[in-house]
């Protein structure tokens, strides 16, 4: 059955074939290559087409025009002839002119990562800000790549007044798309402002707020549903969540945080997809504590934890105090000698629940280290101060004098800083 997603880039009404191209630059692992290569396929299995070859070549950088030698390139026409290929998948971004030239040469489709990435994006949006997220990614991907494909574009284009004198079809539809993309990027900051709104009014609260990131198929949202009975799918597939999920938690103690499951990370995230998720990535920016989970079970989970900091790294998140989580420790016995290593992870299994107490404990330190006891003195004056106090911190004793009172509070990093004038001589 055919089955047309908006914005897809891969036809699904049958299982395409594809072939893998990996390209092995001198100093790099080969196993880095082929772990590489896996991700390619696993992408490529969840945007749902079938990896019928793989193939690498060593080469000291990418050819410009082809991107693997043009030996090469013909080499892989014979190959896509022989099984019957569909299309051919590039481990690395191609641009525009790699991309147009290998076509010609392989007289099929030749995409890249970031457009299988970009595909299962397109089929995992679910809601109006995840869907102009990823349309504005895959637009900002497009409109480089439109020469030449006027033509498609062109018969949904057009119409009176928006040809001028001596303007190209292409011209026209480059417009149209910056156009839709200035909408869109509009829309987003309304949603994104929207979402600033409701921060401000949990903020006061003084409920502190969690992140859950890691490397796609994780466990993030496994691990949500555990901690809250939240209902998020959970799937063996990459990118199942794109659109967060905020939900509260009660911590041994007493307290109660906030705790969002988000998009997860890949290596290479394509940067389109990192600017147009800003609203959605902005909220792990905001967040007073990164939990950072881990697959213990991978071939590589040090390579996953690098991708991840380095998104992290990217959007402005990289100082904020992590809490690292190595999950699916039912079947990984090397996610024991992982946490050995990171002599602050804690091992869980989201699954079985193994090690949920341990994990919640851990967060509670987290989240309590910050806070101090410190002595403020609020005029009596500064009505606004003294409830802003009550508000934020947690008041333990308070004392009433002529004009001022002394309270002893509870407060964390951000509200000592906010109320420092007020802070007790001692
Ligand atoms: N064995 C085992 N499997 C787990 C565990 N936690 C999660 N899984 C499985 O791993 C897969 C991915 O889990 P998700 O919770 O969807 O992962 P995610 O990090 O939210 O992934 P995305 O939203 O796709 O980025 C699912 O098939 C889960 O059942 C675990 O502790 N042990
Ligand atoms: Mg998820």
């Amino acid at each position: 059955m055919s089955e047309q997603f908006p914005g897809s880039l891969i036809e699904r009404s049958f299982r395409e074939r594809i072939v893998l191209v990996g390209v092995a630059l001198p100093g790099t692992d080969p196993d880095d290559v082929e772990a590489g290569l896996d991700e390619l396929a696993l992408l490529v299995d969840t945007a749902g087409a079938d990896v019928v070859a793989r193939v690498v070549q060593r080469r000291d950088r990418p050819d410009p025009a082809t991107f693997v030698g043009r030996g090469k390139a013909a080499e892989l026409a014979e190959l896509s002839q022989t099984l019957d290929v569909d299309t051919v998948v590039f481990d690395e971004e191609l641009t525009p002119a790699q991309q147009r030239n290998l076509q010609a040469i392989l007289g099929r489709t030749a995409i890249d990562r970031t457009a299988v990435i970009l595909d299962i994006f397109a089929q995992n949006a679910r809601t109006p800000e995840g869907k102009a997220q990823v349309e504005l990614a895959l637009l900002r991907y497009r409109l480089p790549r439109l020469r030449g494909k006027g033509h498609a574009l062109s018969q949904q284009a057009g119409g009176i007044g928006t040809r001028g004198p001596g303007e190209t079809q292409l011209e026209v539809d480059r417009r149209r798309l910056v156009r839709r993309m200035q909408r869109l990027e509009t829309d987003l900051t309304h949603l994104g402002q929207t979402r600033g709104v409701q921060r401000r009014a949990r903020s006061r609260s003084r409920n502190r707020e969690l992140a859950l990131v890691g490397y796609t198929n994780a466990g993030k949202s496994t691990l949500l549903n555990r901690l809250t009975g939240a209902g998020v799918l959970t799937e063996n597939r990459l990118f199942s969540t794109l659109d967060p999920r905020t939900r509260q938690l009660s911590l041994p103690g007493g307290e109660t945080v906030l705790l969002t499951d988000t998009v997860g990370f890949v290596r290479k995230l394509p940067h389109q997809l990192v600017e147009a998720f800003h609203s959605t990535l902005q909220s792990i920016a905001l967040a007073d504590l990164v939990v950072h989970i881990v697959d213990g079970s991978v071939r590589d989970p040090d390579g996953q934890m690098t991708a991840v900091r380095t998104v992290l790294s990217d959007i402005g998140a990289a100082d904020i105090p992590e809490l690292l989580v190595i999950n699916k420790a039912d079947r990984a016995p090397e996610a024991a000698r992982l946490v050995a290593k990171n002599e602050d992870a804690v091992c869980i299994s989201a699954l079985t629940g193994e090690g949920i107490d341990g994990f919640l404990r851990a967060v509670a330190d987290r989240v309590r280290m910050s806070d101090r006891v410190v002595r403020l003195v609020i005029p009596y004056a500064r009505g606004d101060v003294l409830a802003a106090v009550h508000r934020e911190g947690e008041v333990v004793d308070s004392e009433q004098g002529e004009e001022a009172a002394t309270l002893t509070v509870l407060l964390d990093d951000a509200g000592r800083a906010r109320f420092s004038e007020f802070v007790a001589a001692s």
